[in-house]
């Protein structure tokens, strides 16, 4: 049976620096900000927070390209003002991780443009600098993940240099054995500082195939990016988070979650067992599409999915092992839109997510808005969009789609959904701030946001509040073991939680359509549902969770 720790009980919030809470009025959300939003966050009953980054950036990519790892970004304020939000965050009895991207580094990281001007730098062979395959071709035939090749061109000394994302993000050579020490004491440098832990930023990406070899075009051409095979799950994975966990995190207990896409549940269970020393746990993102369907793509998620998925690392991830429960990120559409984009169901879909993330055995992390059942905002204009993988998308795209439909599919998957600013309030600015946001945002903050929802017993928010309170003095819904009840019924998902004495029963409707319910003996009492009455039948997207009377 797993070790109780302090991460397994923990409830997780993740903040979106940049659109949580502007505290001088620049449009751009700031470290004092989040400061004053501690106790919001405290009585929401959080445990944790994961900052994404507030590192020194260009911010071509918000953040996730580091200029410089010891430097707090301008707009976010200082380190004073950090070494005071975390002093609060500790006084406040809550803990915080932060992002860690150490598989890349901006192009305006001093190693990068030292390595790019002296032909002798200390810094060459921290990045992944090539000659050319044959003339003027870049070395090999991998693509970046925000469209065209993994590869820019330096004149100055006739070399190519490999980045996964975007032109300004530029791969670590991860074989680099001075690298990798001086990532370790950066490392430390942080967690000397307090922190909790880390969010590992695609740490399955940093070992890659010696010789960078051509990717396999039938794998390119299926999977949309060419070469992932020869990095997702390289040679010396193992090795570098064995010696990352042993030289940096272990000495300060710190906590880890490793980013990690397209592992799937082996590779998962062989990251993150526990007797093997190297993650705490991972990201997965096989659930957040129905297979068949691709992010980019405006369809209906259906839940069964969902449901198949989660019984299925409910029941096969292992006992050594610890699972994320989470269906939002900075990097993807609001979970809402994707299963019912119809108005009528807002309230009750994002009650019934709120339910399976809170029952089922895992961590949860709540993304900044979900706990209010934030939705996608409608943006009109490709000028409204801010991210670049969405931008560089569209222009890939506009070619051959012609530019509505291009926009229309850059728009079903775009990550700015998720990045508009949080809805505090239905004044101007939504709360979020006194200026002019950052980033375009549509009128729904003056329905939806935190003090409407404060003051109304029934909402999300409220909802959020009690099922977490409810799990944290639950034994059963945190330890518990699971037990699926009607694993081959359609839009049906009922589960035992149970621990000692104590069991628990939710039942869902997955679906828009009412459904016949099952029976269960008089003695399930309902401790919470998303419909306020009790009839034969379960309706649309109803969840309720159940106590078995001893
Ligand atoms: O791998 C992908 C596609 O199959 C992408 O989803 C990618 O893994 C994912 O976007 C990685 O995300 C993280 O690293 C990026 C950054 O832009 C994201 O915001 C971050 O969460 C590069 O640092
Ligand atoms: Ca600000």
């Amino acid at each position: 049976q797993t070790a109780p720790s302090w991460w397994k009980e923990a409830v997780f919030y993740q903040i979106y620096p940049r659109s949580f809470y502007d505290s001088n009025g620049d449009g751009i959300g700031d470290l004092e900000g989040i400061r004053r939003k501690l106790d919001y966050l405290k009585e929401l009953g959080i445990d944790a927070i994961w900052l994404s980054p507030i590192y020194d950036s260009p911010n071509d990519d918000n953040g996730y390209d580091i200029r410089d790892y010891y430097k707090i970004m301008k707009e976010f304020g200082s380190l004073e003002d950090f070494d005071r939000l975390l002093l609060e965050v500790h006084n406040r009895d809550m803990k915080l991780i932060m992002d860690l991207v150490i598989n890349h580094t901006s192009d305006e990281h001093p190693w990068f443009q030292d390595a790019v001007e002296n032909e002798n730098s200390k810094y060459k062979d921290y990045y992944l600098f090539r000659k050319s395959k044959n003339d003027n071709l870049p070395p090999n035939n991998w693509t970046s993940f925000f469209s065209g090749p993994a590869w820019n061109y330096y004149k100055q000394q006739d070399l190519w240099a490999l980045h996964l994302f975007s032109k300004k993000q530029m791969d670590l050579n991860w074989d680099n054995e001075n690298l990798r020490s001086e990532i370790y004491q950066m490392i430390q440098w942080w967690l000397k500082k307090g922190v909790d832990g880390f969010r590992l930023d695609v740490i399955n990406y940093i070992s890659k195939k010696e010789g960078l070899p051509d990717g396999n075009e039938a794998v390119g051409k299926l999977m949309g990016y060419y070469g992932i095979e020869h990095y997702f799950y390289g040679p010396k994975l193992h090795t570098y988070l064995k010696e990352l966990k042993r030289e940096a995190f272990a000495p300060y207990q710190a906590f880890t979650v490793g980013e990690t896409p397209g592992v799937g549940m082996r590779m998962a269970q062989l990251l993150t067992a526990d007797y093997r020393k190297e993650l705490d746990m991972i990201f997965s993102f096989d659930h957040l599409e129905t297979p068949g369907h691709v992010r980019f793509e405006d369809y209906q998620y259906d839940l069964n999915y969902l449901k198949k998925y989660m019984i299925d690392w409910m029941e096969h991830y292992g006992s050594s092992c610890w699972m994320s429960l989470f269906y939002e990120n900075h990097d993807n559409p609001r979970m809402i839109s994707k299963v019912n984009p119809d108005p009528a169901y807002r309230e009750v879909i994002g009650k019934l997510l709120a339910m399976i993330l809170l029952t089922l055995k895992g961590t949860p992390f709540i993304f900044q808005g979900q706990e209010i059942g934030a939705v996608n905002q409608e943006f009109h204009r490709v000028e409204d969009l801010k991210d670049v993988e969405s931008i560089n998308l569209y222009h890939e795209l506009e070619g051959t789609l012609g530019k509505e439909a291009a926009f229309h599919k850059v728009l079903s998957g775009s990550r700015d959904h998720a990045r508009t600013p949080m809805q505090w309030d239905a004044s101007k600015g939504a709360g979020f701030t006194k200026g002019h946001p950052w980033i375009y945002m549509d009128e729904d903050f003056k329905e939806w946001n935190v003090k409407k929802q404060t003051e109304d017993r029934l909402s999300v928010l409220n909802f959020y509040r009690e099922l977490i309170r409810l799990r944290k003095n639950t034994k059963a819904l945190v330890y518990g073991e699971f037990e699926v009840l009607n694993r081959k019924k359609k839009n049906l998902f009922t589960y035992l939680r149970k621990s000692g004495e104590e069991t628990y029963l939710v039942e869902c409707n997955l679906s828009n359509r009412t459904i016949k319910r099952d029976k269960y003996g008089e003695d399930y009492k309902s401790v919470i549902s998303n419909y306020s009455d009790k009839t034969d039948c379960l309706r649309p997207y109803e969840a309720t969770l159940y106590r078995k009377l001893s």
